[in-house]
């Protein structure tokens, strides 16, 4: 501040007023920067939270479904750069008018740059997939959108400070560039920063652009070269009478967004296809290394999977079915030569998990282990694995299903020890016969009379052959249900009971092809899987 000016303080800083076209370039560069910030440190930390595509993606689902459809009919593909420029222009045009509306007073800049970059925090954490580490880009966004905003303001305010009612010209005349002693003066250095922040949000926002395309576009271009493959075998169509979905079931597929997400990565790993490299070694005969383009030569196939997780409680949700595209992992096996006494494959992921699966359950010849790279007619979502996974029917996820795999040492059990073995649960977990009940919904109430439940079984890979149901301990009754797609999936069931007014209770218990029977004996998730007959107690009214 200059001490010449003979005005009091406050009257000067209230004259002081930025120019127009200034005070709505100083808004853009706040917000630009802001964005660029935040693109920069999505792509680094995960794609995902980006708050710019979050904020895009929100938009997406929360409009009409008239809306979306007209933007698919009307502009293809091109709706997405359509939103985006869409989206470029109000965010240009809210931080212009934000910048214009602090012409002398910074607040309206401020609550803009704020609400702004809360939208763009709240999108990111609302999103499908989210971590915690999420939460940086969006924060970091809207701290430096603050930061650059008051900066540039301040130095505006001061530059454009009128000259003192009746007072003598300052040393530095507004406008001016240089003062007598040669110093640069406040306009130059306001210039200055305006012009370096305006080129580093602009480098930033296409560094991380060019940086998240990498890894989208290395996936695009899996899910094309997925979709132009020959598969030496495709998945049968799942027949209609798969699921009971109209009763309450889930589909007999799963959409990729809402499969079930189980892992211990706060940052998902963001490798391309093209780097990624899976080195087989330890107890071989021929230590080997694979790339993307070795699996994809060779002959890939299509199988519909249940995944399950050994956390699922009795009744939970940690299931999910996929059709998977893979390559098979028993004939990558014997071609590399297990040694006599290797017991485990120890594989690794990109971000250091690890887990032990039995050698002998892989090689077995019809279980069907993969090496997945597509779900679902795509390339593997990040979340789920990419650029490639395992896959064994029949094994809980978290002794099979390494995603982001990178590593795999055929060694002992004594060998190696897994994250989770670590932790304490088994080292060894089959997938127990199992079955959920969907409907009724514990707790509802539901006109009295003839009454529909409808639930889910599953026994991967036997497959399961009946499934019973009871109320309030009556006798058994054989459910009807759904046509077997194979004995790596869930199978769903129905069946029909007349209820009179009052509180009642339904279980079930499911049995497998090879004839066993789902144990009534309860067993926590720790350490190999809960068991116990699921029970939902419901009012008829
Ligand atoms: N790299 C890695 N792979 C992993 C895990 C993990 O934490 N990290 N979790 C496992 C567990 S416990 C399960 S149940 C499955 C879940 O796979 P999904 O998230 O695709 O459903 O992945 C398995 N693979
Ligand atoms: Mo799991």
């Amino acid at each position: 501040m200059s001490t010449t000016s003979p005005a009091p303080r406050h009257t000067e800083a209230a004259r002081s007023e930025i120019p127009p076209g200034f005070a709505a370039l100083i808004g853009i560069l706040a917000v630009g920067a802001a964005v660029g910030a935040g693109e920069l440190v999505a792509a680094l930390i995960s794609p995902a939270s980006s708050p710019v595509l979050a904020v895009g993606n929100a938009v997406i689902n929360y409009s009409p479904e008239p809306l979306t459809e007209f933007a698919k009919s009307h502009f293809g593909t091109n709706d997405k750069p359509i939103l985006l420029s869409g989206m470029a222009v109000v965010i240009v045009v809210v931080a212009a008018a934000a910048g214009l509306a602090s012409r002398r007073h910074p607040r309206p800049g401020v609550v803009t740059v704020v609400v702004l970059g809360l939208a763009g925090l709240l999108a990111v954490v609302a999103a499908t997939v989210f971590s915690p580490l999420d939460v940086i880009a969006p924060l970091l966004s809207l701290g430096v959108g603050l930061v650059v905003f008051r900066l540039l303001h301040g130095l505006a305010l001061r530059t454009y400070r009128p000259l003192p009612v009746g007072g003598e010209p300052t040393t530095e005349p507004p406008g001016g560039s240089r003062d007598g002693a040669g110093r640069v003066s406040r306009r130059d250095v306001l210039l200055g920063s305006s012009a370096a922040i305006g080129v580093v949000s602009l480098g930033s926002g296409v560094g991380g652009l060019l940086l998240a395309n990498s890894g989208s576009s290395s996936r695009n271009a899996v899910t094309a070269a997925l979709a132009m493959a020959t598969l030496a075998e495709r998945a049968p169509a799942i027949p209609a009478g798969a699921s009971f979905a109209e009763l309450g079931t889930p589909t007999f597929i799963t959409a990729n967004p809402d499969f079930y997400r189980i892992d211990v990565a706060l940052r998902i790993p963001t490798q391309t296809a093209s780097d990624w490299r899976l080195r087989i070694h330890g107890m071989v005969d021929k230590e080997t290394t694979l790339t993307f383009a070795d699996l994809m030569s060779r002959p890939l196939v299509e199988r519909t999977i249940t995944l399950t997780c050994v956390s699922n409680p009795v009744g939970g949700n940690l299931i999910s079915t996929a059709n998977f595209i893979g390559v098979e992992l028993r004939p990558i096996l014997l071609e590399a030569g297990i040694q006599p006494g290797a017991q485990q494959l120890f594989t690794t992921s990109i971000d250091g998990w690890n887990t032990s699966t039995p050698t002998d359950v892989v090689l077995e010849p019809d279980r069907g282990a993969l090496l997945a790279i597509g779900m679902n007619g795509e390339a593997l979502p990040p979340e789920h694995g990419f650029p490639v996974r395992m896959i064994v029917p029949g094994l809980f996820g978290y002794v099979s299903g390494t995603k982001w795999l990178s590593d795999m040492e055929i060694t002992t059990f004594g060998a190696q020890r897994g994250y989770w073995y670590r932790r304490g649960w088994s080292e060894q977990a089959p997938i127990k016969t199992e079955s959920r009940i969907d409907r009724p919904l514990a707790g509802t109430s539901v006109p009295g009379g003839r009454l529909t439940c409808a639930g889910i079984a599953w026994s991967q890979p036997t497959g399961i052959q009946g499934v019973e149901v009871r109320i309030d301990g009556g006798p058994w009754q054989a459910a009807q249900l759904s046509t077997e797609v194979n004995g790596r999936t869930w199978r769903m069931w129905r069946t029909d009971f007349d209820v009179g007014p009052g509180n009642h209770t339904v279980q079930t218990r499911a049995t497998n092809h090879d004839g066993a029977v789902q144990t009534q004996t309860t067993a926590d998730p720790i350490p190999n899987g809960a068991s116990g007959w699921p029970a939902t107690t419901f009012t008829a009214v």
